[in-house]
């Protein structure tokens, strides 16, 4: 087998590799981003869920490296949905002409490093060989779908279907008895969806959530102007908010306001619609008193939707708002009091296995034509770890990752014994945190001025010390354990798939601004706590 050689192999077209590509390929070097699906998107190409919409405020849910490519793009509505998202990703690579250094439906198996010729060595499924310098992740952190090993799956006679997986077809549920597992966000926009279609909707639910109303809306003419007029701010806030967008925010502890103001402000924020409940009151992650205030506020909303007494009960919360990624949906509590919706909680009756009809639980078999899993993603590491990764002496990065031993990375961009290769949005960066898009800017830029450096000084590789992932874990754990986000288990940990175990957190909670300091200031000194090699150790 021919191998074809390249400067850097980046895997994946979303948002992240083709910005990475873009980069690396102003510099000069020669790149080839591979990708699984034929045509961009990355996660937006695969989530086509009726609903499937961004929880960004749109004008925030795009590149600003380049002002231009900002200013030529007019989002249609607040939240912006699938279709538009995919839409705006194919403007970028037409725009940036990306696409003929991108190779579809081509899917990456196995990624070795060759420790003499200190290359990456990588082997797709179309049974060809990559040799690069670099080997660069940009397949997301939410990719690879998670199906529960539910026992008799393959045995249901009906349709099934999993929401990031979704047929590019529209699904017809007229008439159908469908059962939806999972309600996180993706569960959540679906369901009021297919509850106007379908018969029946019966929602098997796990763990309530807390779910704020989005009030989406087309924009107008005036309000694209505008938010065109405001690219200055959109980029700032890229840099200097903890989420990498300018949120509604009081800037107080709700325990600095009486009983009365804080409804009156919730109730403002309720009104006015998306994620403001996680920054109204900037310590409502780390303050149980706030955290309290705004938990019990969504509880009696809900209350006050939902007229069946008990369901309504069924769907209270009970761990701390924001420590689960807060939902923003439409007509969700709404959606409760229509005839045909239901509502299972697998606390009093678990799921006991699915069978031809349906799925059977702990009281009695629901019937049904459709089971929809909306049961999210092996989250942060699990597309990483779907490719084979081998670094030195072939250790696979399964092995040096592997459960209980817990993720290890310098800030969440590199690994020890896997020299040049760089994550974008990798575990223990800020990512799911933040605003998608202002992370991959950051981690890309990032990736691309640390390219720059290795070239510009001759340097052959690089990659993580032992020590600074030591130090970089502790710094993760010990930030989080100053919030209330460990009281939850939740994929910030990495609980979330049956059987696996939590061990040590896998995101940066300090938020992006103080991120991107610390990022820049390890480039100023010069990639302090990396191994930097030449001929002889450099660093
Ligand atoms: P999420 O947020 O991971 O939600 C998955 C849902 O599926 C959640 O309600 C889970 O319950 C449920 N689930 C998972 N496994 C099971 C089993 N075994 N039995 C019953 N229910 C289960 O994924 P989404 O796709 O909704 O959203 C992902 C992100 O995409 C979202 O945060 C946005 O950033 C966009 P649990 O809550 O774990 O008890």
């Amino acid at each position: 087998m021919e191998a074809k050689q390249f400067d850097a192999i980046v895997v994946g077209a979303g948002f992240a590799g083709l910005y990475m590509l873009h980069k690396l390929r102003e510099r000069g070097l020669n790149v080839r981003v591979i990708e699984a699906a034929d045509g961009v998107g990355g996660t937006w190409y695969w989530s086509r869920y009726p609903g499937a919409r961004c929880d960004s405020d749109s004008i925030y849910y795009n590149f600003t490296f380049s002002e231009d490519l900002y200013k030529k793009w007019r989002w249609k509505e607040r939240y912006a949905a699938q279709p538009e998202i995919l839409e705006y990703l194919n403007f970028v690579a037409d725009e940036l002409e990306l696409r003929p250094d991108i190779q579809f439906e081509t899917y990456v198996k196995k990624a070795t490093f060759n420790e003499d010729t200190k290359l990456w060595e990588i082997e797709t499924d179309t049974d060809e060989l990559f040799v690069a310098k670099y080997f660069i992740s940009g397949v997301g952190c939410l990719s690879t779908t998670n199906i529960p090993p539910f026992e008799g799956v393959e045995s249901f006679k009906g349709e099934k279907y999993h929401t990031g997986r979704w047929p590019h077809e529209k699904v017809d549920f007229t008439g159908k008895r469908v059962v939806v597992i999972g309600n996180g966000s993706s569960g959540v926009q679906a369901m009021p969806l297919i509850a106007k279609e379908a018969k029946e909707l019966t929602l098997l639910m796990r763990t309530p959530h807390y779910v704020a109303e989005a009030r989406n809306h087309p924009l107008t003419k005036e309000q694209q102007d505008e938010a065109i007029s405001k690219y200055d701010e959109i980029r700032d806030s890229f840099f200097t908010t903890p989420g990498g967008i300018r949120m509604f925010t009081t800037g107080k502890s709700a325990t600095e306001f009486t009983p009365q103001e804080q409804k009156e402000t919730l109730e403002y924020v309720w009104k006015t619609g998306g994620l403001a409940l996680g920054s109204v009151y900037p310590d409502v992650s780390v303050n149980k008193d706030t955290n309290a205030v705004v938990s019990q506020f969504v509880r009696d909303k809900i209350d006050e939707i939902v007229k069946n007494e008990s369901t309504a009960k069924a769907l209270h919360p009970n761990y701390y708002i924001t420590t689960k990624r807060l939902i923003i949906g439409t007509n969700y509590y709404e959606m409760f009091n229509q005839d045909n919706v239901n509502l299972v909680s697998l606390k009093d009756n678990p799921i006991v296995r699915i069978v031809e009809n349906g799925v059977e639980l702990q009281n009695g078999t629901i019937e049904c034509d459709v089971i929809v899993f909306a049961t999210g993603y092996d989250s942060m590491t699990g597309s990483i770890l779907r490719m084979d990764i081998r670094g030195r002496e072939g250790q696979p990065l399964k092995e040096k990752w592997e459960d209980g031993k817990g993720v290890k990375t310098y800030l969440g961009l590199s690994v020890q014994n896997f020299p040049n290769f760089f994550m974008i949005t990798g575990p223990q960066s800020p990512s799911v945190l933040t605003n998608m898009p202002s992370s991959i800017e950051q981690h890309v830029d990032w990736i691309d001025r640390c390219i720059e450096y290795l070239e510009e000084n001759n340097i052959q590789t690089i990659e993580a010390q032992e020590e600074s992932e030591k130090e970089w874990a502790k710094q993760c754990d010990d930030i989080a354990n100053q919030t209330l986000f460990p009281y939850t288990n939740s994929w910030y940990t990495g609980a979330n798939l049956d059987g696996t175990k939590r061990s040590g957190f896998v995101i940066f909670v300090g938020g992006l601004d103080n991120y991107r300091k610390i990022c820049d200031q390890v480039a100023d000194d010069n990639y302090n706590g990396f191994t930097l090699t030449r001929a002889e150790v450099l660093n």
